[in-house]
C-alpha cells in the first residue's frame, strides 16, 4: 500500500461559508495526516499554473474569477492510498451529483463552487504539491496514533 501525498485546497468557498474547520476535521478523523498547511491568495498567474489543462476550455475564465476571489487554505495530506482516498471523500465534480457522505454531495450544489480540491493521481500531486509549497514547508514527522489507524 503506497504512502501518498496529495495538494488539497479549500477553495475561496469553503472558507467564506466558514467550513474549513469541518473540512480539516474529516481529513483529520479519517487518519490521514496533515504535513504542510497554509492559507493564500491564489494569484491569477498561480490559477494559470494550476490549471493548465483547463486555461483553454471555455469555463476557464470563470473558474480563474471564482478561485481568485477569495482566500484558500492548502494542505498537504500523507497516508495510505491518500490520493484516491481523498477524491473518494471528496466525491464528484458537480456537488448536486455527488454522494451523500461525500464533502461535495454533503455541502454543495455547483460544479464549479465545489468547495475543495484534491490531486487527481500521483502525476498531479507530484506537479501540483511544489506549486503551493517549498520543501521546507512540509513538515516530517511520526505521529503515534499511526500503528491504530491503518494496517
Ligand atoms: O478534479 P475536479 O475538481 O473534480 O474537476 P476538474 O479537474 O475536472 O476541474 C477543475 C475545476 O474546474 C472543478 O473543480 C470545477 C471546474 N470545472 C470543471 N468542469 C467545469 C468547471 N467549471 C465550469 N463552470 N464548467 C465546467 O464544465
Amino acid at each position: 500500500m503506497a504512502n501518498e501525498r496529495s495538494l488539497i485546497l479549500f477553495k475561496p468557498d469553503a472558507v467564506q461559508r466558514r467550513l474549513c474547520g469541518e473540512l480539516l476535521s474529516r481529513i483529520e478523523k479519517r487518519g490521514l495526516k496533515i504535513v504542510g498547511l497554509k492559507m493564500l491568495m491564489v494569484t491569477k498567474e498561480l490559477s494559470a499554473q494550476h490549471y493548465a489543462e483547463h486555461v483553454e476550455k471555455p469555463f476557464y475564465p470563470l473558474l480563474e474569477e471564482f478561485i481568485t476571489s477569495g482566500p484558500v487554505v492548502a494542505l498537504v495530506v500523507e497516508g495510505p492510498e491518500a490520493i484516491s482516498v481523498m477524491r473518494t471523500m471528496m466525491g464528484s465534480t458537480n456537488g448536486r451529483e455527488s454522494d451523500l457522505g461525500t464533502i461535495r454531495g454533503d455541502f454543495g450544489l455547483s460544479r464549479q463552487m465545489n468547495l475543495i480540491h484534491g490531486s487527481d493521481g500521483p502525476e498531479a500531486a507530484a506537479r501540483e504539491i511544489p506549486i503551493y509549497f517549498r520543501p521546507e514547508e512540509l513538515i516530517e514527522y511520526e505521529t503515534t496514533l499511526a500503528g491504530w489507524v491503518c494496517a
